[in-house]
């Protein structure tokens, strides 16, 4: 029997913070999973060190669903992003292994390529909507056929989304969490002005993207998703929280903007409502948050039935394991619509060699067995773990509000 020996978890901060378990065979052959929370990593470091590895020493690894179920039904409390987050380590570990001991890359186990290469889109933001057109421009010429645009709005001092660096996006920024000030009156007169900007420049050929960052009401959001038709978006991301799956329904009522959601979820349970009563158009879920690829599998299945395709979360605290999993998953299922990819940092490249790679546009997965991903403790060993915050937000007269 292939047996799990040996598990670490693996803390390293090359330019931001990843947590990754490594989980050891009696043969040799190990495996990989990205289990990094941001801003809660430690949490998850724990559940897996105090709480999951004892379990699994012994195990048989060829057993993903059974530990999968295991893990799941049998810690009692179930879901949640910490929970989650690790059960999803160990399933993209014991895939990576049952892909290297096949020799296969885990788009084969899957069932092969539905498609030769994945689209994925980059953030363009600026300070101003000139900045953010230019920095579209730079993504143009560097061969991208999606982009997220994002912007500072006039009297507001800092804005979800806009960042010093230009191709590397990092919100958790503090030691301690960051106060920004919201007002979604002045976003929701700037933002359509950006779009306007954006199609008089570019035209219509390249797909426009933008995340709301669950910042408005339902009501509000179909008024900013009406105000956008005529700018024909990909997706408009992140329109509400999701807490409330209904809320979907009051903005479906009023605009024909595609809604994209999902990148919090953690489960099927988290979106049943808004795929079954076809509320949303993309599901954002992705392998590190939603349980790994064994459960995510199963969301883009419940969503191929109801015509809602993918798009998963691929910001810049999702490790390149976590992206080597994604993009493995992205082209063997039918439903795939697009994968987010924001670049990492060199540090972090080179802590994580991997097989996957960028043209004009597109990430192949490569053909290496298993993700394709590795980790080099070494080198991760000479970036210790920083605490860092996602920043919080508050209405001008000092109301929290989401960030
Ligand atoms: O703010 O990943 O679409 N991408 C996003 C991200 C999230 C971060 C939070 O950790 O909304 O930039
Ligand atoms: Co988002």
């Amino acid at each position: 029997m292939l047996e799990i020996k040996e598990a670490k978890v693996i803390v390293t901060c090359p330019g931001r913070n990843f947590v990754t378990l490594k989980l050891m065979t009696n043969e040799g052959v190990y495996g990989i999973g990205d289990a990094t929370l941001n801003g809660r990593e430690l949490a998850v470091a724990t559940y897996l060190n105090d709480h999951i590895i004892p379990c699994l020493i012994g195990r048989d690894a060829h057993q993903i669903e059974d530990t999968w179920q295991y893990l799941y039904r049998g810690s009692y409390w179930r879901k949640g992003p910490v929970t989650m987050t690790a059960i999803a380590a160990v399933d993209m570990a014991l895939w990576d292994i049952k892909g290297k001991v096949a020799n296969l890359p885990l788009y084969q186990l899957f069932g092969g390529k539905s498609r030769d290469r994945v689209m994925v889109y980059g953030h363009a933001n600026g300070r101003t909507i000139e900045e953010t057109t230019e920095q579209v421009g730079t993504y143009l010429d560097l061969g991208y056929h999606a982009i997220r645009a994002q912007t500072g709005i006039p009297g507001l001092s800092s804005t979800y989304g806009v960042s010093k660096d230009k191709l590397f996006y990092e919100p958790a920024d503090s030691s301690l969490p960051t106060e920004n000030i919201w007002s979604t009156e002045k976003y929701l007169d700037h933002i359509p002005h950006l779009f306007q900007r954006l199609r008089d420049q570019y035209g219509f050929d390249v797909h426009l993207l933008h995340d709301v960052h669950h910042r408005l009401t339902p009501i509000e959001a179909g008024r900013l998703g009406k105000l956008l038709e005529p700018y024909r978006l990909f997706w408009l991301e992140d329109a509400v929280s999701a807490d409330n799956q209904e809320s979907f329904r009051l903005i479906r009522q009023h605009t024909v903007t595609p809604l994209a959601v999902g990148e919090i979820f953690n489960t099927l349970w988290d979106c049943q409502h808004l795929i079954q009563e076809q509320l949303i158009d993309y599901i954002r879920a992705t392998v590190v948050h939603a349980g790994g690829l064994t459960h995510l599998r199963r969301i883009a299945d419940f969503a191929a039935l109801y015509n809602v395709r993918t798009g998963c979360h691929g910001a810049t605290d999702l490790s390149p394991v976590c992206m080597g999993a994604a993009l493995n998953f992205d082209i063997a299922i039918p439903n795939f619509g697009i994968q987010e990819y924001m670049r990492h940092l060199p540090e972090t490249e080179e802590v994580f060699p991997h097989a996957y790679h960028f043209e004009k546009g597109f990430l192949y997965p490569g053909d290496s067995p298993g993700h394709g991903v590795d980790i080099d403790e070494e080198k991760a060993k000479q970036y210790p773990y920083q605490r860092a915050y996602l920043p919080v937000n508050r209405l001008a007269d000092g109301s929290m509000h989401n960030w």
